[in-house]
């Protein structure tokens, strides 16, 4: 039994992640978390006292961190601010914690020697062109197009150098495009669906020919709790699930299996600077460590993740109109 501090465990990746951990082992988990906008208490609701812990707290915090640090023997680090559309419109939360509270982590596992694990993205690498054979493997060079996966890679950078200059027992994964409960209402899957439950047309950015590649928040988990087990320090570890669907199929298939016409939705403006596709090639970590996602189908994941949208209104109705009216300032 290990005990696993994990930052960020009150948002969408983070609490999924929680809830593997206490079905798939034995470990014991402390949460930190801000509880920003993106949190959610109540992502954590039904896990037993004895093995999950709350602390409402900012990775900012050094005093703070430096004692969480000191009662955990491996941290696993998800918090962040992680939307490309409020990076757009105000960017400096983005450097505070990406950059300052990953640095400020970074610093509380040098002195207490802990091991430590840093969630990143495969945004870090900007994108690709549709018609590329090439997917993104550890090797490709860092390209960044947003200030949100700016400020991953530079958190990324920032890793590598503690495992370089101080020998901070540290891994990395970047990993595609998530899906699954406790998603917040900005992001582009669970606005589609609590749009269409509140007779809301969709909306899709441009042309919708964009391509992200899914995989499941479960298999994400799986992939983490692997490399924690057996990655080796320094490395990184591409984690995907061979997803890749453009953001049109995806509307259009959201709609189909809501009872909706397949095309009774949007076009709305464009992001600014929006990446054209995203593509994660995960022989590393299938091959090294043995990993291979167990979500493959995506119509039944996504099913799920609808019923899980109907049954929950509860969890997303308080963040619904705030998130609408902020798309709504901008012609989204
Ligand atoms: P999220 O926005 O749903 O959750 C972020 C959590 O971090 C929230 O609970 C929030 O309260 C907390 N947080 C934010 N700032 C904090 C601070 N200063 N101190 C403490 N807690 C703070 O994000 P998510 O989608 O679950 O993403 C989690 C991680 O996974 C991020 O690092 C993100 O870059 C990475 N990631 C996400 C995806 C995806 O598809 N969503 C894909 C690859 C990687
Ligand atoms: O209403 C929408 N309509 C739309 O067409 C929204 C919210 C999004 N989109 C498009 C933009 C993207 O091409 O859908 C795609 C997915 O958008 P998001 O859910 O905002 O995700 P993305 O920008 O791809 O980033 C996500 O994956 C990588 C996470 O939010 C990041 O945290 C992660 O690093």
């Amino acid at each position: 039994m290990a005990r696993l501090l994990v930052t960020g465990g009150a948002g969408f990746i983070g609490s999924n992640f929680v809830h593997h951990v206490v079905q798939n082992t034995d470990h014991h988990v402390t949460v930190l978390d801000a509880l920003t906008y993106a949190g959610n208490r109540a992502s954590l609701d039904g896990l037993p006292e004895d093995r999950v812990a709350f602390v409402h707290g900012d990775i900012t915090d050094a005093e703070l961190v430096d004692s969480l640090f000191a009662d955990a023997d491996a941290v696993v680090h998800y918090a962040a601010e992680s939307h490309n559309d409020n990076s757009l419109h105000s960017p400096r939360p983005f450097l505070d914690t990406n950059i300052i509270g990953t640095y400020t982590l970074l610093e509380a596992a040098r002195t207490h020697d802990r091991r430590f694990h840093h969630i990143s993205t495969d945004e870090v690498y900007g994108d690709l062109e549709l018609d590329d054979p090439e997917r993104f493997t550890e090797n490709t060079p860092y390209n960044p197009s947003s200030p949100y996966s700016s400020t991953k890679a530079g958190s990324d950078l920032l890793v590598r150098a503690w495992v370089r200059s101080f020998g901070v027992r540290a891994t990395i994964s970047n990993c595609s495009n998530n899906y699954g409960p406790y998603q917040h209402v900005e992001k582009f899957i669970p606005r589609q669906i609590t749009n269409v439950i509140r007779g809301i047309r969709p909306k899709l950015y441009g042309a919708g020919e964009n391509v992200r590649d899914w995989i499941h928040a479960n298999d994400h988990s799986s992939a983490v709790l692997t490399i924690l087990d057996k990655g080796t320090i320094g490395d990184t570890y591409l984690i995907g699930a061979d997803g890749e669907r453009n953001n049109k199929d995806v509307v259009e298939l959201i709609l189909e299996q809501m009872g909706q016409p397949r095309d009774a939705y949007d076009h709305v403006t464009d992001r600014a600077g929006h990446d054209l596709r995203y593509a994660i090639d995960s022989t590393k970590l299938r091959t090294e460590l043995g990993w291979t996602p167990q979500y493959a189908d995506f119509e039944s994941g996504l099913a799920a993740t609808i019923d899980w949208y109907k049954a929950n209104e509860a969890w997303w109705a308080p963040s619904k109109d705030a998130t609408e009216a902020f798309y709504a300032t901008k012609g989204q």
